[in-house]
């Protein structure tokens, strides 16, 4: 059985066999977390983000993680947020499936998700942390490869509200 636990930082740091980028379809870095992760990871990553033709909204793409601590970076575009009525909540749930879905195909153990959509692209923070919890409860209920799975708070208020939401029921 796995475990869901909180570690709050920067993800960049994290010696897991994964960790996933917030990143935009272009895969070709950015702002956020996404240029954190391009500037530790080096200028190989981008090289060989160009190759990838992009990613939709909601889906994800695996790469080495090159000069990271991780040995893989999943990257998954997140949706902005306008206003909810633009299936934001599906595309949410969708990146965390998919990033879940492509690290059990690689038989990983460990995986670390930054707070998905919540930063540039303005997602609203609770409901965003119950679709990212109700997701890894999933992959948890479904027994494969994964063992630990991080959820990464960058600041304060986000990691309380991550503790708060899975001490509930
Ligand atoms: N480690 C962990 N979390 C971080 C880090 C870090 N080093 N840096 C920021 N965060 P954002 P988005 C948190 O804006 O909303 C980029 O330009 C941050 O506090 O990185 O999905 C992409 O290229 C927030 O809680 O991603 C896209 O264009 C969370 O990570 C766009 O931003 C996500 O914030 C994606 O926007």
């Amino acid at each position: 059985m796995s475990s869901i636990r909180v570690w709050q930082g920067d993800i960049t740091r994290l010696a897991v066999d994964a960790i996933v980028n917030a990143a935009n379809t272009s895969l070709l870095g950015g702002g956020g977390v996404d240029g954190a992760i391009h500037r530790a990871a080096g200028a190989e990553l981008l090289a060989h983000c160009r190759l990838l033709g992009g990613c939709r909204t909601g889906e994800a793409k695996i790469t080495p993680a090159f000069r990271l601590p991780a040995r893989y970076i999943i990257h998954t575009a997140g949706p902005v947020w306008r206003g909810g009525e633009h299936g934001e909540a599906e595309l949410l749930a969708a990146c965390y499936r998919n990033s879940l879905a492509l690290a059990e195909q690689h038989s990983l153990q460990s995986i670390a998700f930054p707070a998905i959509s919540c930063g540039i692209y303005r997602f609203p923070h609770e409901l965003a942390a119950r679709i990212a919890i109700s997701e890894l409860r999933r992959a948890q209920a479904a027994d494969g490869s994964l063992r630990e799975l991080i959820l990464v708070p960058f600041g304060e208020d986000m990691a309380r509200l991550y503790q708060r939401l899975l001490a509930e029921a």
